[in-house]
């Protein structure tokens, strides 16, 4: 009887088997969303509000993130393209992606208030080419056309400047001392991409010299790195981010490059289309370094609501890096938390 009984047993899970859907997960990127440059740049508006009330200035998107720029006009941030649409006398913030040194001018001239939210590691690169072009080396800067990041860079040195869009450009190239060239980059590139333009590069330029450290920023290479590794063993890979965001533009690139068979680019989990999980058992998911992580949870609901609730995190790195808030900003905060204690003193 026991036998028996065993035997229908085994035979039921085999069936079962046969008929189960195979086992769907989702594999979480780590590291994944806000960088510390976006961090820092979105706390900057919001305190500029608070500090100094509504409205405040912001010169382009703060950050490439539909939600941020949504999220923080709510709160009275009004963003605009060119610092002339500022009305004088007001507070402009300049956004993480820098801006180049004759946007300064203008702000002087039209006597409003900066608070600059660059990345320190874009700073890095500006601060690269202002010494390169001093040297005067001419500096072959390595980006995506008409990206702000590259438009405020190469106003660092415009005369010494020329931008290579990726190794199919490299050609185009054109410099006055072969011995005398460096090359530089926009900090949130494909790092395999960038290093084909380079060797490119170093075919036609064997002596061009490098930066002195990496331009492509730690957040641009972990995250990178984190999709790659769950590339392979994906059959589609999620990435939240907005479409002008050059980093998570680049993680849909980097997950098809290693062995994804299909890759998309969502701003919230509604722009997902159920098509993309016929035959999926495995999913990827991972953001780019300007998206909030409450975009991502929104994606993991909208798959766990369709089978996909068993979640593995693939940690590439651990992040710790954080970045002090804009000079002007710190400064006011000061003051005021200064007269603040004297007032209670009195
Ligand atoms: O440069 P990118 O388009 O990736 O910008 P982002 O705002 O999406 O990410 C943060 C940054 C910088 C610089
Ligand atoms: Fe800075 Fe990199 Fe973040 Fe851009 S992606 S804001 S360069 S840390």
């Amino acid at each position: 009887m026991s036998v028996a009984v065993g035997r229908v047993t085994v035979a039921a899970r085999t069936m079962e088997r046969m008929t189960a859907k195979p086992a769907r997960k989702v594999l979480l990127a780590a590291p994944r969303g806000y960088c510390a440059g976006v961090d820092r740049a979105v706390i900057a508006v919001e305190k500029a509000l608070e500090q100094y009330g509504a409205p405040v200035y912001v010169r382009h998107e703060i950050v490439h993130n539909k939600y941020v720029v949504k999220t923080l006009e709510k709160k009275g941030a009004i963003f605009v393209d060119e610092t002339a649409e500022v009305p004088e006398g007001n507070i402009v913030i300049f956004s993480a992606h820098g801006v180049a040194p004759v946007v300064h001018e203008e702000a002087k001239r039209g006597k409003l208030a900066t608070i600059d939210a660059t990345c320190p590691l874009v700073t890095k690169v500006h601060k690269e080419a202002v010494r390169f072009a001093k040297e005067d080396y001419d500096i072959l800067l390595i980006g995506h056309e008409g990206h702000e990041e590259v438009i405020g860079t190469s106003g660092e040195a415009p005369e010494h400047i020329q931008l290579v869009d990726g190794p199919e450009d490299v050609a185009n190239v054109e410099v006055r001392d072969p011995d005398k060239v460096v090359w530089l980059s926009q900090t949130t590139l494909s790092v395999d991409e960038t290093m084909e333009t380079v060797d490119a590069l170093k075919g036609r330029f064997p002596n061009l010299l490098s930066p002195p450290s990496d331009d492509i920023c730690y957040a641009t290479q972990n995250r990178q790195t984190a999709v790659k590794q769950m590339g392979a063993e994906a059959d589609l890979v999620i990435v939240v981010g907005s479409k002008n965001s050059s980093n998570s533009v680049r993680l849909v690139e980097v997950a098809l490059g290693a062995g994804a068979r299909d890759a998309h680019l969502v701003d919230y989990a509604e722009e997902i289309d159920e098509s993309w999980l016929e035959g999926v058992s495995t999913v990827g998911v991972t953001s780019g370094a300007s998206v909030p992580e409450i975009l991502v949870q929104g994606v993991l609901e909208w798959l766990a609501q369709r089978g996909f609730e068993d979640v593995e995190v693939v940690t590439a790195a651990e992040e710790s890096i954080t970045f002090s808030l804009p000079k002007e900003l710190r400064r006011d905060l000061r003051a005021e938390a200064a007269q603040a204690a004297g007032t209670a003193g009195e």
